[in-house]
Formats: C-alpha cells, sequence, structure tokens
C-alpha cells in the first residue's frame, strides 16, 4: 500500500508565493467530526505557516460531506475569494453510501473549480475506517488537511504567474 510507512504530509516549497493578502474559504463537514475538526486546525495552521492572515480565512460548516460541493459554490463564486478547501470524511460502512458520496463528492468539487476557475481542493478522506482516516488527520500519516492548504496555496501562486 503506497502510505503504509509514509507521512503522506510532507512536501516541497516550490511554487509557494506570497499569499499574506489572499482569501482562502475553509468549508468543513460535520459528519465525523473528530477528523474533520483534526483536518481544519492541520489547514488553518499550514495557511497561517504560510503567511495567510487569519482574518483572511473563511470557515463555513456543512452537515455532510455531500453538502461539501454546493457550499464551495457558494464561496467560489465570492470575488474576494481565491481558493476553496474542502474538508470531510467518507468512511466505508456497509451499505454503498461510501462510493455514491465519495464520487459525488470528487465530482461536485472538481466541477466547481473548473466552473469559477478558481482552485477548489478536495481535502476529503476516503477510508475503510475510523482508524485509518484518524491516521490522517494528524495521526501516523500526517495531516491531509496540511495537504490541503499547500495544495491550496501552491495553485494560488501558479494562477498569478
Ligand atoms: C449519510 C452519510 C453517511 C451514511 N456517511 C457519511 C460519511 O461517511 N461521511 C460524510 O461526510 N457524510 C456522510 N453522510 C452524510 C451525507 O454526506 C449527507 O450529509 C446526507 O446524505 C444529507 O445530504
Amino acid at each position: 500500500m503506497a502510505s503504509k510507512n509514509k507521512n503522506l504530509s510532507s512536501y516541497s516549497d516550490k511554487n509557494v508565493s506570497n499569499v499574506k493578502t489572499r482569501v482562502f474559504a475553509l468549508i468543513v463537514s460535520e459528519w465525523n467530526d473528530q477528523v474533520t475538526e483534526a483536518l481544519f486546525s492541520g489547514a488553518f495552521q499550514t495557511l497561517v505557516d504560510h503567511g495567510v492572515a487569519p482574518e483572511n480565512i473563511r470557515r463555513m460548516d456543512v452537515p455532510g460531506s455531500f453538502e461539501l460541493p454546493l457550499a464551495a459554490q457558494w464561496m467560489a463564486k465570492k470575488k474576494k475569494v481565491d481558493a476553496v478547501i474542502c474538508l470531510g470524511v467518507v468512511i466505508q460502512g456497509e451499505t454503498r453510501h461510501f462510493e455514491f458520496i465519495s464520487q459525488a463528492v470528487a465530482q461536485g468539487i472538481k466541477d466547481v473549480g473548473l466552473k469559477y476557475n478558481k482552485p477548489v481542493i478536495f481535502g476529503v478522506l476516503t477510508t475503510d475506517t475510523l482508524k485509518q482516516a484518524l491516521d490522517r488527520a494528524g495521526g501516523k500519516h500526517g495531516n491531509k488537511g496540511d495537504e490541503a492548504a499547500i495544495t491550496a496555496i501552491k495553485m494560488v501562486s501558479l494562477k498569478s504567474k
């Protein structure tokens, strides 16, 4: 498995420029908030560590991951917002909800980015178990929230080149 012995949150600082005045929207799913709050903390801290002013970070909470694309659209539509980061976790259960939700969310988030020509980042964990999710939300495999934030910063930097 690709992530077996790896902290997935290591990244290079290439393509990171000054984003102090840029505005980032964080959409956070309330479903399994033990995980999503950890993703949020990682993403928020990474943005601040890279110079984003805390007052330029907007947060919106939605009930579940399925609602992320619509809220992302509301945010992406705002002229002031430079990038949107969607944070959620979909955990495999006994039914087929996992496939329907994760596919709809991935496609929806991609569509919003293309429609508004802005980075809309997929920071959604899709795991078999809660433990796998926790391992990727500040645990032994790093924090997907950090990765989502650095991806947003890099994409905003690239767009302004
Ligand atoms: C209903 C549901 C289920 C079963 N599982 C998850 C999940 O693992 N992760 C998640 O973010 N949301 C889940 N939801 C809620 C849906 O995302 C959505 O909020 C509801 O279906 C209402 O549209």
